[in-house]
C-alpha cells in the first residue's frame, strides 16, 4: 500500500474532497515511492482562510517574537539535517554527498540569516519644520511561493525565509516532482511554535500554481522555474498587480583566462556542469576557453572526468552523479545531446544514458562534454539542464565579453584569472546578476542572488530582500494650523 501525503493547512494534514492524487517516483529506480492528494477547491479556500488568520496573528506579533521562533525551525533543520537529506535524495535523485552537505543547510542559513534580520526593518523620519514624517515598512499579507524540483526544501526556506521574517504568511506550492522537503519544513515550523496558517503547503500541477498567481487574496507571488512558466505566472499576477520575484533559468558563462590556475578553472567547470547532475539553474554550461591553454585544460578536464566521477545509487556516501528528474527529462536531455552531434560539435566525453549497476532502473546521463561548439548551436544557446558541457575557444577578451552577453539569459556568469583588473574589467561588463571570480556556485544566505534579462526579476537572500516582502508607508504628522484657501 503505497503512503498517500496530503496538504499541510493551519498546522496539520487535511483531506481534499474531490480524492484526486498523483504519484511522486524516485529518479534513481523509477518507482513510485508515495502518492499526493491535489489541493482541490475546498484545500484552496481552506489554505486561504488559514493564511489570513495566519498573517492577523504573525503580523501582530513582535518582530523579535517571529526571530525566536524562525530560530528554534533552524535548530530542528539542523537536528534533521541527515534525515532531511535523505529524504531530498529519495524525491530528486541527487547524490546524498550534495543534499547532506548542501539542500538542508543552505536553507536553514538562510532562515537564521533573516531571523536576524526581523527585529531590524525599520523606517525613517525627517523633520518639516515642525510637521515632520515618518516611514514604515509594513508586511504585504499572504505571500505566494511555487517551487522548482531541483532544490524543493532549499527553495521553501529561501522563499518562506523572507516573507514570514517581515510578518507576512505564505502557502506554497513544491513542485509535483518533489512535494516532500517543503511537507517537512511545514511540520517542521509548527514544531518550532508557529502560529497556524503562517506556512501552508499545497500540492498540485501549474493548474494550482495558477491558481495561487490569480488569486486576488494573494500579494505576491515568489517563483522559481523555466522562463516560459514564469511568464505565465507574471501575466496571471499582472490582474491583480501582485509584486513578483522571478527565479528563472539561466545559459551562463565560464570564461577560463590564459593566466588561470587550470586546475580550479577545470574544477570550476566541472562544479558548474556536473553538481546535482547538471540540474542547477546558475550553471555555467558554456565555457569559454583561451586558446593558449585550452589544450591543459582539456586534458586535464577529460581525465578527471573520466576518473573522478561515480554515477550511481544517489543514496551511497560515495555517488557523486545521480538520476535525473525523469525519463521525460533525461529524454530531454539526450535530445540535445543529439542535437549537438548533428550541428558538428564533437562529442569529445560521455553522451548517453547508462544504468549504473546500483541503481538500474534510474533515469542516468553520463557527464558529457562538446567541443568545436559555435555560438549558434542549439547546446550553447538553450538551456538543457543536465550534466551538458559546451566549451568554446576564445583568443581575445572584448570577443568573449560579447559573446558571453549574446544571450536572452543573464542568470550567472563566472571567470578564472589571476590578474586582478582583468577580473573587475570583464566582471563588470557581464550582463549576468550573480557573478564568481576563481570560484564558482557558492550562494552564501548573505549574497543577494537572481538574473538580468530573460533570467529573472528580484532577488533572494541578502538585506536587499526585505525590500521585495515589505511596502513602504509614508506618514505625514500636521503639528501646525492646517491653512487652507477655502
Ligand atoms: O520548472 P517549471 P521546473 C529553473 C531551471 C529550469 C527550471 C526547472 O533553470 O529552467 O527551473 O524546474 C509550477 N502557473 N530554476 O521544471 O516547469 C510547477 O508546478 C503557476 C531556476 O520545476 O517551470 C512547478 O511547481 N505555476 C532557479 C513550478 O511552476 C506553474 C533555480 C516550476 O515548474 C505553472 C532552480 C503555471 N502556469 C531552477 N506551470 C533560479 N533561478 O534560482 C507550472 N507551474
Amino acid at each position: 500500500m503505497t503512503q498517500c501525503y496530503r496538504n499541510y493547512i493551519h498546522g496539520k494534514f487535511v483531506d481534499n474532497t474531490t480524492g484526486e492524487t498523483f504519484e511522486v517516483i524516485n529518479p534513481a529506480t523509477g518507482e513510485v515511492v508515495y502518492e499526493v492528494q491535489v489541493a482541490d477547491e475546498t484545500v484552496q479556500q481552506a489554505a486561504i482562510e488559514s493564511a489570513r488568520k495566519g498573517f492577523a496573528q504573525w503580523s501582530a506579533m513582535m518582530p523579535v517574537e517571529r526571530s525566536r521562533i524562525l530560530y528554534k525551525a533552524v535548530a530542528l533543520l539542523r537536528e534533521q539535517n541527515d534525515e532531511l537529506a535523505r529524504l531530498e535524495s529519495i524525491d530528486t535523485g541527487k547524490p546524498i554527498q550534495e543534499t547532506i552537505a548542501v539542500d538542508i543547510v543552505t536553507g536553514a542559513d538562510a532562515i537564521e540569516f533573516f531571523a536576524g534580520l526581523a527585529a531590524s526593518i525599520e523606517g525613517n523620519q525627517q523633520d518639516l519644520g515642525g510637521d515632520f514624517y515618518y516611514t514604515r515598512r509594513e508586511p504585504l499579507g499572504i505571500c505566494a511561493g511555487i517551487g522548482a524540483w531541483n532544490y524543493p526544501i532549499q527553495i521553501a526556506c529561501w522563499k518562506a525565509a523572507p516573507a514570514l521574517a517581515c510578518g507576512n504568511s505564505m502557502i506554497f506550492k513544491p513542485s509535483e516532482e518533489t512535494p516532500m522537503g517543503a511537507m517537512q519544513l511545514a511540520q517542521v515550523f509548527t514544531r518550532a511554535g508557529m502560529p497556524d496558517g503562517v506556512f501552508n503547503v499545497v500540492h498540485g500541477d501549474g493548474r494550482v500554481g495558477a491558481w495561487l498567481a490569480e488569486h486576488e487574496a494573494i500579494a505576491k507571488v515568489s517563483f522559481t522555474g523555466e522562463v516560459g512558466t514564469g511568464k505565465k505566472v507574471m501575466a496571471a499576477a499582472s490582474n491583480t498587480l501582485k509584486d513578483v520575484t522571478m527565479e528563472l533559468g539561466g545559459k551562463s558563462p565560464l570564461i577560463v583566462f590564459q593566466d588561470a590556475d587550470i586546475e580550479e578553472a577545470v574544477s570550476a567547470a566541472m562544479l558548474g556542469n556536473f553538481y546535482s547532475q547538471g540540474e542547477v539553474c546558475t550553471n555555467c554550461t558554456r565555457v569559454f576557453v583561451h586558446e593558449a591553454v585550452f589544450d591543459a585544460f582539456m586534458q586535464q578536464l577529460l581525465e578527471r572526468t573520466q576518473n573522478n566521477i561515480i554515477a550511481g545509487d544517489p543514496l551511497h556516501p560515495d555517488t557523486n552523479l545521480g538520476a535525473l528528474i525523469s525519463a521525460k527529462h533525461r529524454d530531454l536531455v539526450l535530445d540535445y545531446i543529439e542535437q549537438g552531434k548533428q550541428e558538428g560539435a564533437t562529442l569529445a566525453y560521455g553522451g548517453s544514458a547508462i544504468q549504473p549497476h546500483s541503481a538500474p532502473g534510474g533515469y542516468f546521463v553520463e557527464p558529457t562534454i562538446f567541443t568545436d561548439c559555435s555560438d549558434d548551436m542549439t547546446i550553447v544557446k538553450q538551456e538543457i539542464f543536465g550534466p551538458v558541457m559546451s566549451v568554446l575557444r576564445f583568443s581575445d577578451e572584448q570577443e568573449v565579453i560579447q559573446r558571453a552577453n549574446n544571450t536572452s539569459y543573464g542568470l550567472a556568469a563566472g571567470l578564472m584569472t589571476r590578474d586582478v583588473r582583468r577580473a573587475h574589467r570583464v566582471v563588470h561588463q557581464l550582463q549576468a546578476g550573480i557573478c564568481w571570480v576563481n570560484s564558482y556556485g557558492a550562494s552564501p544566505a548573505e549574497m543577494p542572488v537572481g538574473g538580468y534579462k530573460l533570467s529573472g526579476i528580484g532577488r533572494e537572500n541578502g538585506i536587499e530582500t526585505l525590500k521585495h516582502f515589505t511596502q513602504l508607508k509614508a506618514v505625514y504628522l500636521g503639528m501646525n494650523k492646517l491653512e487652507s484657501p477655502f
